[in-house]
């Protein structure tokens, strides 16, 4: 049978799924902390000093309120490509996991959400976006729009640069070994086609020495100013500690001291935390 890797993660993870059910905690995450305690809505201000809003008014302040949803599962490093910038950004958001066991993917709600079925998907009011790394970017533009560089015609080419090749070097080799050490063994109890393994783990140094070089030279991939670059590295990263590959970053002390860096910040321990597999 002819079948990319893509297509065997992706059928992996919708099998991988049923376990979420296990996790109530899991099932509704709020994360609206960054709201505090005692912060009340437009409509709540408003009534305390005596305003009232009409009702169209009152629907537009309770919109522009409203926390974005994050659709799909935490175990998904595509879904916590996002949080790691929604929190690195301190926005207001809540994930809506779905149930790809239930097909809820590919129920007409979430095809309105993302016409490809896929998870993640953001919904922030009446707009409908998909594609993690274009979700990343409409987040810091919201929230934190020095995490692109925007107003800078260099800096910004730099963050593009280093997110494509996140996008294109970094996560298809780093992938087939999450998929192997992780979901292989998880889902099949089969232990990993070490062939595969040892075939991208050598990819995945090649990249490496691309970043080792970039990593002397500047703190962070796109310069010495953290970018929604380095954060979009973070979830996947965070996969390879969980495998016995983690210790490959040490022959690169650039690197090593760029992650270390990057797991110090408590968007990337957030996302540590919600990737943790039910126990
Ligand atoms: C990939 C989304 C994806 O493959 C992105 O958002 O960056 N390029 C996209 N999502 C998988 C979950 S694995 O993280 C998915 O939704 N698979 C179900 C399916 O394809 O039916």
């Amino acid at each position: 049978m002819l079948c990319t890797l893509k297509h065997l993660v992706e059928i992996l993870l919708e099998l991988l799924i049923p376990l979420h059910q296990l996790v109530d905690e899991h099932r509704t995450q709020a994360h609206s902390h960054h709201m505090l305690p005692g912060m009340a809505h437009v409509g709540e201000l408003a009534e305390g000093v005596g305003v009232h809003l009409g009702a169209e008014a009152q629907e537009g302040a309770d919109k522009a309120m409203a926390p974005m949803k994050l659709y799909g599962s935490t175990l998904s490093w595509n879904v916590t490509r996002c949080v790691a910038v929604l929190e690195e950004a301190g926005a207001e958001y809540e994930i809506v996991p779905l149930d790809f066991s239930k097909g809820e993917h590919k129920a007409p709600d979430h095809l309105a959400r993302n016409p490809f079925g896929q998870v993640p998907a953001l919904q922030d009011g009446d707009l409908f976006l998909w594609e993690s790394r274009a979700i990343c970017k409409y987040v810091c533009r919201k929230n934190k729009p020095e995490l692109l560089k925007d107003g800078d015609l260099k800096e910004s080419a730099m963050v593009d640069v280093w997110l494509e090749v996140e996008s294109n070097q970094y996560t298809p080799a780093l992938n087939p070994i999450l998929f192997q050490c992780l979901i292989r063994p998880m889902m099949f109890g089969a232990p990993p086609d070490e062939k595969v393994v040892e075939e991208n783990l050598e990819k995945l140094k090649k990249v490496l020495e691309v970043y080792e070089a970039r990593l002397t030279k500047c703190k962070y991939l796109a310069g010495d100013y953290i970018s929604v670059a380095d954060l979009s590295h973070v979830a996947g990263t965070v996969c390879l500690g969980a495998t016995p590959h983690a210790s490959v970053l040490d022959a690169y002390p650039h690197v090593k001291a760029w992650w270390t860096d990057l797991m110090a910040r408590p968007s990337s321990q957030k996302v540590a935390s919600l990737m943790k597999p039910p126990a």
